[in-house]
């Protein structure tokens, strides 16, 4: 396994849009072995293959519990070629990060719950209805795949003040 370098704005690779996975084969197990480490790492919940350079349609997401000692418990789960199925009309907003634009949060308003479809590791398939979190990071996930970061959510105000923020904390640490 492997960590691998995360990729930051505004590098233009963030920008493409991810290709369907024909077969959920070794090389495919390798690179989300390989994602979950470098999430693990950050650390993050998600992470999507675009991020680390990959075109495949796939990310990882571990939305880790706590369990009765008071010890994370992990729940990691892949998601190759996942799809929005259906969006409820009632949204939320949740304080986003990415680890595309580190150290930087801002309020997005998302669908609160959706349906969704997607093979696993295994390339089994599955569908099922996440709201709250989950909802939100595989939204989140999936707009990676298709090129987009969670500022393109913004208003154009918000997003500069954001991207100001980031370059003085770049020109702070000497990036
Ligand atoms: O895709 C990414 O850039 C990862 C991103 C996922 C995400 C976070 C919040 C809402 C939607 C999607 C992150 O993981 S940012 C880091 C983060 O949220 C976190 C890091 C450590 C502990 C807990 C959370
Ligand atoms: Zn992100």
């Amino acid at each position: 396994m492997a960590i691998l370098p995360i990729l930051e704005v505004p590098d233009p690779r963030l920008r493409r849009k991810a290709l369907p996975v024909a077969e959920v084969d070794a090389g495919i197990r390798t690179l989300i072995a390989d994602m979950f480490e470098t999430m693990y790492a950050a650390p993050g919940i998600g992470l999507a293959a675009v991020q680390v350079g990959s075109l495949a349609r796939v990310f990882v997401m571990d939305l880790q519990t706590e369990g009765e000692d008071g010890v994370a418990v992990r729940n990691p789960r892949a998601f190759v070629n996942p799809e929005v199925l259906w969006a409820s009309d009632e949204l939320s907003t949740y304080n986003e990060g990415c680890l595309s634009i580190p150290d930087q949060y801002a309020e997005v308003e998302r669908p609160a719950r959706v349906r969704a479809r997607w093979l696993d590791s295994d390339g089994v398939s599955h569908e099922e209805e996440l709201e709250g979190l989950p909802a939100t990071c595989l939204q989140h996930e999936i707009d990676h795949l298709d090129g987009v970061l969670f500022v393109d959510h913004l208003t154009r105000l918000k997003r500069d003040i954001l991207l100001r923020k980031l370059a003085k904390a770049r020109k702070d640490k000497g990036k």
